[in-house]
């Protein structure tokens, strides 16, 4: 064949070579010291989330791998071994780098400081290694969950202060690594959701779909019902109205991510509200909750703690949990309508 007449389709070509660091930057439309910066950053965290996931996939071959600790973290969770082990790639990716100068993760009761990298490295991580951990020991769906965050101030008493000053909107970046049948990235710097799908052949995170829309409704509910009886009425009120009416369907993975994902892709709604035990839930705002917010809010979504919007919380803790519900706008809100409906009924009663 005439090689003038075979031509390789641009933009096949072009959308391969599109890696995220790449991607990150022609997302920034420039090239300046802080946009290398956060490029460098985000194929950091792109290599963590290929070292976990080779572990992943062969962590059932290993000795030592799968399995407990025996040690508590500081949510009083038994340990994981590869909790452990994620968050140690994390913190060791971001060495000898110049670039992130405090790691603050769901696992260390207070964060990492990198001394080589501070002061110049004005980034902080914040990031829930293995997300999911009910699920490692038995090969199911795990995620990892991170968001970036300039540091204010020099924080020389390293207790992160500058954090508990922030709210979600102040989130540079955030996004997830799902570790499923393939490695996916998903992620936003403030300008739309892209996803990204890790190919092993090359080793490289390559672009698989941008600027993803939620649906703005979903037939999917997913929620742990098993806490029906320790949930505010209001929720108990919404499940049976789930229950009774036509085009709802239960989800629930047990890994947030793997649960979000899906409603990022089908639309519906996540909740995990508060309980009787624990009015605040489980999720924890800094390496949790608002990181997902910003990204289901970048794809047209909604997210709360069934009242505020998730984004204009400020924790008072590091390790502060919230409820969450969160989705397609039209199933928070009817969610939240629910929440609302029975605050009134309480205040005419006089409650
Ligand atoms: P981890 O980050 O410790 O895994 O905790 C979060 C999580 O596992 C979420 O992924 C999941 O949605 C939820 O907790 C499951 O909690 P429960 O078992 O109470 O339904």
């Amino acid at each position: 064949m005439d090689a003038s007449n075979f031509t390789i389709p641009e933009q096949t070509l072009d959308r391969d070579c599109t890696t995220l660091s790449r991607h990150v930057l022609q997302q920034l439309r420039r090239f300046d010291a802080d946009a290398q910066d956060l490029s460098a950053i985000m194929n950091r965290i792109a290599l963590a989330g290929k070292l976990i996931a080779r572990r992943l996939s062969r962590a059932g071959l290993m000795a030592d791998v799968l399995g407990f600790t025996g040690d508590m973290n500081v949510q009083g969770e038994s340990v994981k071994k590869m909790d452990v082990y994620a968050n140690e790639v994390f913190i060791s990716v971001f060495k000898q780098s110049g670039l992130v100068c405090r790691l603050a993760s769901e696992e260390m009761e207070k964060p990492y400081y990198i001394p080589e990298n501070c002061p110049i490295g004005r980034y902080t991580l914040l990031y829930d290694p293995i997300d999911g951990s009910s699920n490692v020991d038995i090969n199911l769906e795990v995620g990892s969950i991170f968001a970036i965050r300039q540091q204010t101030g020099t924080d020389l008493a390293e207790d992160a202060g500058d954090l508990l000053t922030q709210n979600g909107h102040q989130q540079l970046a955030a996004g997830y690594i799902l570790y499923g049948p393939s490695t996916l990235l998903v992620y936003s710097l403030g300008q739309g959701v892209h996803s990204f799908i890790l190919d092993p052949s090359l080793g490289e995170f390559i672009l698989a779909q941008e600027n993803i829309q939620i649906p703005a409704h979903g037939p999917i509910y997913s929620t742990n019902e098993g806490n029906f009886w320790q949930w505010d009425e209001a929720i108990r009120d919404y499940t049976r109205y789930v229950h009774r009416h036509e085009g709802y369907t239960a989800r629930y993975s047990g890994a947030l991510v793997g649960d979000i994902h899906r409603i990022l892709m089908q639309g519906g709604v996540f909740l995990y509200p508060g309980t009787a035990k624990n009015p605040a839930g489980k999720l924890r705002l800094l390496y949790e909750t608002a990181p997902l917010a910003f990204l289901i809010e970048q794809a047209g979504g909604k997210a709360s703690d069934g009242m505020t919007p998730l984004l204009d919380l400020v924790p008072q803790k590091l390790h502060q949990r919230t409820p969450l519900i969160i989705g397609s706008q039209e199933d928070v809100q009817l969610v939240e309508s629910f929440i609302r409906d029975r605050q009134r009924r309480q205040q005419e009663e006089g409650h």
